[in-house]
């Protein structure tokens, strides 16, 4: 797929949302022009869109190096923009009242904007995407000042991709208003790296699928030896497949829990990597992608993809040493034995920019994870190509081995997920798992179109009704709903 396009221009929103959608989308764009207008004086110049994400399957491997496979939701955030040559001002609004406004200026080339990651605070999101593209617009001495109103429809923490969502748009409203000629691509490698500067050592799955995706696909993201998205068109299944998403409304805040949890998880299969590389006398690296290429390659027989998963996890299942915790994992003494690295070497790489905060690393259980899901998405692609007459239940049964994978091994399940998914599958899933982060946050479902009625109505029955009794309608209309793979960033300008 041609990566190195620019972001589309629409005037029409049927470009950008399915027409199911159109009824509640244009009221959305009126109320947010007219706002802006009304705390403004002035009607905005265009309007910038990046979509939320569902990842089908592939989790927790993006920053392994390892491919995955997200789609686009409707869910998205918007950012209407005006800009001025007044001053270099940024004055940021938001739809929700939750969130008050704000004001910065641009601090000069070097620093131009201060981002305290130590605060948890909703414009730094903002701060981001504009500070990771103006360090990249070497020729321009000073940005335009902008006027900013936000909405965003993504919930928060809840495994759908809210934060990248965020960054994109506010890194693809900076690129519009100082008319910077970027690309997708560019857009995209700023917007991963921006993110990083909010203290949460994200992978690039959601960024690239937030600004690449398209309509009816699903996307393809590998990240060696360079981003790359090739579009994967969902089978056409007899009955005809649907995916529904489930929030658990257990809010996971990688902001907050990331020293025990994402954070945490990164460092893990990192030192997996080191310690492995050494043991099997690859070249030294950190990255469990770089491990499997090398040994691929070392290993030399044509295999195909999936052989050669087959033959790493087979090589290496019983190569970690025992522990000294009786099974909970390796000390940080332990590991500094099995990678040769100083202890104080492995705390000032992996332990200082993203705080981890554990007694022990559980190397085996994470590495047995991605090793399986990274094949598992190998797999899922090549029946989605394929499209055998047992599609659903292959694919549904893939998801469900990686909800399996993520509570025992990588432990980033939680038991409202567990009893979502296990509810789903009572109900004719025919696979349910977590999608994004977990600890919480949202599960996605494979069914059939016909089913979806019977699906949502049994979880919000089985599971909503019984733990959140207080929800309105709307509220679990909102929590529980089917999803089409949706497009990509876009900028509107047709009101
Ligand atoms: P969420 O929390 O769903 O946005 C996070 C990472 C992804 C990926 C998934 C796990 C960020 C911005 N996103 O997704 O890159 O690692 O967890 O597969 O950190």
């Amino acid at each position: 797929m041609a990566n190195n396009v620019p972001v589309p221009t629409y005037e029409s929103l049927d470009k950008i949302y399915d027409s199911s959608a159109l009824a509640k989308q244009g009221p959305r764009y009126n109320a947010l022009v007219e706002k802006f207008t009304s705390i403004y004086g002035r009607k905005p110049d265009f309007i910038a869109r990046s979509p939320g994400r569902v990842n089908l399957i592939g989790e927790h491997i993006d920053y392994c190096g390892f491919g995955v496979l997200p789609m686009a939701i409707e869910r998205d955030v918007i950012i209407a923009v005006a800009t001025t040559d007044d001053d270099s001002k940024v004055r940021i609004a938001n739809m929700n009242p939750k969130y008050e406004p704000r004001e910065f200026d641009f601090e000069g080339k070097e620093t131009i904007v201060t981002i305290d990651s130590t605060k948890h605070e909703w414009s730094n999101y903002f701060k981001c995407g504009y500070k990771g593209m103006l360090e990249r617009a070497d020729n321009l001495e000073k940005p335009k000042g902008m006027y900013l109103l936000m909405d965003g429809t993504v919930p928060a923490g809840s495994g759908l991709s809210s934060s990248a969502a965020v960054v994109c748009t506010s890194a693809l409203a900076t690129i519009e208003a100082n008319k910077l000629p970027l690309s997708k691509q560019e857009l995209t490698e700023i917007a991963i790296v921006a993110e990083r500067n909010v203290g949460v050592n994200s992978g690039g799955m959601d960024q690239s699928a937030s600004v690449f995706s398209e309509q009816q696909y699903a996307l393809h993201v590998e990240f060696v030896p360079r981003l790359s998205t090739r579009l994967v068109r969902l089978p056409e299944t007899q009955p005809p497949m649907a995916f529904v998403i489930a929030n658990t409304l257990v809010t996971a805040d990688k902001f907050v829990s990331g020293p025990r949890n994402y954070n945490l998880r990164v460092v893990e299969t990192k030192m997996a990597a080191l310690f492995l590389s050494k043991v099997l006398d690859l070249p030294s690296s950190d990255s469990l992608k770089e491990v499997f290429d090398s040994y691929a390659a070392a290993a030399g027989k044509d295999n195909s993809e999936v052989a050669k998963y087959d033959a790493l996890l087979e090589r290496i299942a019983n190569i970690f040493p025992q522990d000294s915790s009786n099974g909970q994992g390796y000390s940080l003494e332990e590991v500094s034995d099995m990678t040769g690295l100083p202890v104080q070497t492995l705390k000032e790489k992996y332990m200082t920019r993203f705080p981890v905060e554990t007694d022990y690393f559980r190397l085996v259980q994470r590495t047995h994870h991605v090793l399986t899901e990274a094949r598992r998405v190998v797999e899922f692609v090549d029946v989605c190509s394929k499209a055998p007459a047992n599609t659903l239940e292959v694919l549904g049964s893939i998801m469900n081995a990686s909800q399996e994978s993520c509570d025992k091994f990588f432990n980033c399940s939680c038991p409202e997920i567990n009893q979502v998914c296990e509810i789903a599958r009572q109900h004719g899933a025919y696979g349910a798992r977590l999608t994004g982060a977990g600890w919480g946050g949202c599960t996605v479902m494979l069914t059939t179109e016909s089913n979806v009625p019977t699906l949502i109505e049994a979880i919000k029955d089985g599971y909503y009704r019984q733990k959140f009794p207080e929800l309105s309608q709307d509220q679990l209309d909102d929590a529980v709903l089917a999803t089409k793979p949706g497009s990509g960033s876009a900028v509107f300008n047709g009101f």
